[in-house]
């Protein structure tokens, strides 16, 4: 006689919801001894089945100079282990960072979702986030220009959901089945194997130039957004419309938004591609630090909520992945924040291993029939297969759920619960029989209608492929305008094939003739090709203040880094003064010398500096300060890195603080020029105004259209 279900599998416990800790030795910075002697104290080195190790410098050998022995299992193990280290790395967003932090609740929604972290304001989920470059190889350079993958695990007490999103809130493609094309022409060439990260070539362009539908999307990557000063001053979008469903089973249509409290940011292309010699782990390392000292990133979750009646009379239809909704027609509601505060214990483990899948979804939220969406449902859970080696990647502690599960999936390689009992299908009639579905708490569908033929068709309603291109643009400050401009130029430079130039140019007119008038005058076309004829005639837009960077700039130096180079003989009360000023308006300080070993000041103060002159271009550095007094003004004259260092801060519209005689580098950079964004620091009380004035970010009046 069947008895009431236990549970079968058991809630996760605590080796399943953390790794467990293998200690190593400490590393130096890390609160280890810089030089371990081998008696340290240590525990005993073992083999990976736990037998002590006796020698770990020297194979067996067959006489102390003869062959080496097959016999040595510490040696093959070790070897064999090492050989595997790898695992394929993701065929897109292979360069990425991730860090654990979690979801506040700060708006409960029970009458729009009954998802379980939605129900109670204040409510803490936890959450692990990826951030990611897409073209590049696992150790390509943080700066391509490129989308940026904003993937967030939220795990809720009822399942994992994954919001795996960009920080562009629109696609290239409207299909799925567009998507290893994509892929292919944005990735280096098959013949040559590069270009790496970067879509500069022929079968980039060659591509999108024949696909319409991707013209909004060029405009935004040929953005500031594609350049983004740190992943912490990035937006992250959910992209498609998704569903929300509440108790009583009444659907809504969502967009998600990821809004970065510390505003949003971008470097110039010009520091782009310095940034990505002096630094290629810059974003990773900005995040990095920022975490470990305590400033956690924050980013406020808006809603865009939408029903059927909006839907229908929205010019554009909310299932083509390659449109937004302005918020001026659809608000954002804020409904929860992201504070990341941790960095993983592992890399590998933890950030490689994530598997992130858009089909993980919870009670409460839907699918919509966007068909770019309803494909990536199909390929994260195959991909991650393929990737993490098998089908029980989800045993892997981040990737497994946080709340109790059990079902009966089991065995494969490297399954890692060992479920008890006799039950493992269902229906059953054992006493412990295991788990059952349960249609009150389960997820269930939004019962939509469903009817039209079996086609393979693309509706026309997905036709319209320059407005919101068009909108994007003159949403733009002249600034950012002239920045798209030049990275179209940049890009279409790079192609060699003029045909694919003027056929990528020639969507241009469709968008706006003056840049369309730009780009051709930049590559030195003739003329303007003749605009390609639209499947769609493009309708009037307004423009939108929320699809600008600089019009949503946010006023501060908060999250912000100071690069201050100094000499010998400066005052050390200036120099305190700036980075009094600098900590007290949420900001840090990096001190820079000639030599790394720092300097010792006028009073005698010796000042340790972080980063030697050659070591730390201006471009890793918001905003910059040199002091030096007047030999050593002539010792940074006369070093190129120094000048590099000042000519670039001008040139990139940093805001300059002189100290003492620094305005020697300045002159011998070749900068004799004094503005408004190059601040005399004569005095302490000085600091406090140059630091105000560093809010701004930049002095782009110093930078011509
Ligand atoms: Fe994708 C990874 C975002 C379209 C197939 N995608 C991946 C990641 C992000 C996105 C952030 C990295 C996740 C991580 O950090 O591990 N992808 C998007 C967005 C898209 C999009 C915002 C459009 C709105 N993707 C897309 C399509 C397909 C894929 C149309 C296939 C049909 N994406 C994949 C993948 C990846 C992936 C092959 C590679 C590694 C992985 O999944 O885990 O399955």
């Amino acid at each position: 006689m069947p008895t009431d279900p236990k549970p079968l599998y058991p809630a996760t416990s605590e080796s399943q919801t953390s790794h467990d800790v293998v200690e190593r030795p400490l590393s130096p910075g890390e609160g280890g001894e810089t030089h371990q002697q081998p008696d340290a104290g240590g525990p005993t080195l073992t083999t990976s089945q736990g037998a002590p190790v006796a020698d770990n410098q020297n194979t067996l050998r067959g006489g102390t100079r003869g062959p080496a022995l097959l016999e040595d299992f510490h040696f093959r193990e070790k070897i064999f282990h090492f050989d595997h280290e790898r695992i394929p790395e993701r065929v897109v967003h292979a360069r990425g960072y991730g860090a654990h932090g979690y979801f506040e609740t700060l708006e409960a929604i029970p009458e729009l979702t009954s998802a379980n972290l939605f129900q109670e304001a204040g409510q803490i989920t936890p959450a692990f986030v990826r951030f990611s470059t897409v073209a590049g190889n696992k150790g390509s350079p943080d700066l391509a220009r490129d989308v940026r993958g904003f993937a967030v695990k939220l795990y809720t007490q009822e399942g994992n959901w994954d919001i795996v999103g960009n920080n562009i809130p629109v696609f290239f493609i409207q299909d799925a089945i567009k998507f290893p094309d994509l892929i292919h022409a944005a990735k280096d060439e098959p013949d040559r194997g590069f270009p790496q990260a970067q879509t500069a070539h022929d079968n980039f362009w060659d591509f999108i130039s024949l696909m319409p539908e991707s013209m909004h999307m060029v405009m935004w990557i040929m953005s500031d957004r594609t350049i983004p000063r740190s992943f912490r001053f990035m937006e992250g979008f959910g992209v498609h419309t998704f569903r929300m469903i509440n108790a009583k089973g009444e659907g809504t249509f969502v967009k998600f938004h990821w809004r970065p409290k510390l505003g949003m940011q971008s470097v110039l292309w010009d520091e782009a591609l310095k940034i990505n010699g002096a630094d290629p782990d810059f974003h990773r390392r900005d995040l990095w630090d920022a975490i470990q000292s305590g400033d956690f990133p924050e980013w406020e979750l808006g809603l865009q909520i939408f029903d059927d009646a909006f839907a229908d009379a929205f010019p554009f239809d909310v299932l083509d992945p390659t449109k937004i909704i302005p918020e001026e027609d659809v608000p954002l509601r804020i409904v929860g924040r992201l504070v990341l505060d941790r960095m993983v214990d592992n890399f590998f483990a933890e950030t490689e291993q994530v598997a992130f899948m858009t089909q993980n979804i919870v009670p409460g939220i839907d699918f919509t029939n966007d068909p770019l969406l309803q494909g990536r449902n199909f390929s994260y859970l195959d991909t991650q297969i393929k990737r993490l080696g098998g089908p029980n990647f989800t045993h892997i502690p981040i990737n497994a759920p946080r709340c109790p599960f059990h079902h009966f999936q089991q065995d494969g390689h490297m399954a890692m619960q060992a479920p008890k009992g006799r039950a493992n299908y269902e229906p059953n009639s054992w006493a412990q029989g295991g788990p059952r579905a349960d249609p009150k708490r389960g997820h269930v569908s939004f019962p939509e209608e469903l009817s039209g033929e079996k086609r393979k068709v693309r509706p026309e309603s997905f036709a319209d492929h320059y407005s919101q291109a068009r909108q994007f643009y003159i949403s733009q400050t002249p600034l950012e305008q002239t920045h798209i401009a030049d990275a179209l130029i940049f890009e279409l430079s790079k192609v060699q094939a003029p045909e694919i130039r003027e056929r990528a140019v020639a969507h241009l007119p469709n968008i706006d003739t003056g840049l369309a008038q730009k780009v051709a005058d930049g590559l030195g076309m003739k003329a303007v090709p003749k605009a390609h004829t639209p499947a769609k005639a493009p309708i009037e837009t307004m423009p939108s203040d929320a699809l600008s960077i600089l019009k949503k700039a946010p006023g501060s130096f908060k999250g912000r880094k100071m690069g201050i180079v100094m000499t010998d003989g400066i005052d050390a009360g200036l120099l305190k003064a700036v980075q009094d000023a600098v900590l007290a308006a949420g900001g840090v300080v990096e001190l820079i010398a000639p030599k790394v070993g720092g300097v010792v000041a006028a009073d005698g103060t010796e000042i340790p500096a972080q980063q030697k002159i050659n070591g730390a271009p201006s471009v890793v550095y918001d905003a910059v300060v040199v002091l030096a007094s007047e030999e050593g003004a002539a010792e940074l004259a006369a070093l190129h890195p120094a000048r590099c260092f000042a000519a670039d801060a001008f040139a990139h519209a940093k805001f300059i603080g002189l100290g003492g005689a620094a305005g020697a580098l300045f002159d011998a950079a070749g900068v004799t020029a004094r503005d408004g964004g190059m601040m005399e620091l004569a005095k302490p009380a000085d600091a406090k105004a140059f630091v105000t004035a560093c809010a701004d970010l930049r002095f782009w009046e110093r930078v011509a259209l």
